[in-house]
């Protein structure tokens, strides 16, 4: 029996994330990349309106209303079998994005810039993923600092996990995850990475999101994210092995190989 994983394609309806902003201006785009992203192997499709990327400004909710709801609507329509996550940390904007089809709330605030969010996922029964971050997106990478990561990192997760449950969300509704990049240096990055069976060891499903993102760039001297697929599923296969299960990418066929091809080699010594 080997592990379970799931992948979790991303459908960015911004201007300005790092990575993909601007390239999915209309509804039909988004769901036609999303339907694209399915094909490849994505049971998940994680639908975002507004940037969290370092220095991102915040969006005000009538536009990340209009950004998100219309691709939910139809994405809900086209792709019945998918599920879809919304990547917001605002109750109005989960509220509208859980009646158009989502059924998953993927909070990168942990319920802390709207605590009401905690009492949504309670009463609509749906999954959620509470996610580490240093700070807000606006400040997050100004020199981020801590005596120990992993043990500061899973010390707040399971903090908000202990808050959720207290809202009467329900165990199994929730995962967690670390929050690559968020108010995190290279080797900070690389020590959650490393070390990410402490994570899973607190219980909860571990979701990983470093799909492109600039630590990689660091790394290897690639400066544009497109060209950081390598190296983005070399560290879903690294995390994989930890304990990671579900994993966030924009490149989905390739992250999908490498998790098959992980799997059925773990599996072969019992993993
Ligand atoms: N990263 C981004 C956005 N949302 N959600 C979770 N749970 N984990 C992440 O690491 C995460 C996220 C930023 O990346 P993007 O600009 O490519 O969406």
């Amino acid at each position: 029996m080997s592990a379970e994983w799931k992948v979790m394609g991303v459908c960015n309806a911004t201007p300005d994330s790092f990575s993909d902003g601007g390239l999915l201006p209309t509804a039909d785009a988004a769901v036609a990349h999303s339907l694209g992203l399915i094909e490849q192997g994505a049971t998940i499709i994680d639908v975002g309106g507004e940037s969290t990327r370092p220095g991102a400004e915040p969006v005000d909710q009538a536009e990340e209303l209009s950004r998100v709801i219309p691709v939910i609507e139809a994405l809900a329509a086209a792709a019945p079998g998918v599920q879809i996550s919304i990547d917001t940390m605002k109750v109005t904007v989960a509220t509208a994005a859980l009646e158009a089809g989502a059924s998953y709330i993927n909070d990168v605030s942990a319920f802390r810039h709207e605590p009401e969010m905690a009492q949504l996922v309670a009463e609509a029964g749906c999954d959620c993923c509470l996610m580490h971050m240093l700070g807000s997106p606006q400040t997050m990478q100004e020199s981020p600092q801590y005596d120990d990561v992993v043990a500061e990192v899973c010390a707040f997760l399971s903090a908000r996990a202990e808050v959720a449950l207290a809202a009467g969300v329900r165990r199994e509704q929730i995962a967690v995850d670390p929050g690559i990049g968020f108010g995190k240096t290279l080797e900070h990055n690389l020590d959650l990475l490393a070390n990410l069976d402490v994570v899973a060891a607190l219980g909860y499903p571990v979701v990983i999101g470093l799909s492109r993102k600039r630590f990689l760039g660091d790394l290897t001297g690639t400066e544009r994210p497109d060209q950081r697929v390598a190296a983005t599923v070399a560290a879903n296969v690294l995390a994989f092995e930890r304990g990671a299960s579900l994993f966030r990418v924009h490149d989905v066929r390739a992250t999908v190989d490498g998790l098959k091809l992980a799997s059925a080699t773990l599996a072969r010594d019992g993993r």
